[in-house]
């Protein structure tokens, strides 16, 4: 009986509803270049949504930062061709400035944590996007899907 009361009460605290009307996530990013979450669900009775991200690796920030980029999936490969450090600041994302970036954080290092807020009027219900992390060659990994509920 104790163990079906434990069943149901982790049931229960982890089923969506208890989540509704949650305007705001917890991702962190590892030093293995993971996101703690390949999926984040937007309720779309939200104004704005946040993303509380937080670097958790040791690599120092210009060695393998993280941050979060939010955009539409079909500008996923144009937006990563203009990524350059050469030319772009860490604090720009190494991106220059575009109306096909939806929401961003700077590069950030250790510990940091930076929250990322979300435009939800931007965006569509029918449209797929992405969140993912502009340093150079992390985002083959560090990419999960944004999806509107
Ligand atoms: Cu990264």
């Amino acid at each position: 009986m104790l163990k079906l009361f434990t069943f149901l009460t982790i049931f229960i605290l982890s089923s969506p509803f208890s989540h509704a009307g949650s305007c705001s996530i917890n991702l962190e990013g590892n030093t293995m270049m993971q996101y703690s979450s390949n999926t984040i669900e937007i309720d779309s009775s939200c104004s704005e949504f946040v993303i509380k991200f937080k670097n958790i690796s040791t690599v120092a920030k210009e060695y393998g930062g993280h941050n979060v980029i939010v955009s539409k999936d079909s500008d996923f490969g144009a937006l990563t061709s203009l990524v350059d450090p050469t030319v772009h600041s860490a604090e720009n994302g190494y991106l220059p400035n575009s109306n096909k970036l939806i929401a961003k954080s700077p590069i950030i290092g250790p510990n940091e944590t930076y929250d990322v807020k979300i435009d939800v009027s931007k965006l569509n219900i029918s449209e797929k996007y992405v969140y993912w992390c502009s340093f150079t060659g992390h985002w083959g990994v560090m990419k999960g899907n944004l999806v509107m509920k």
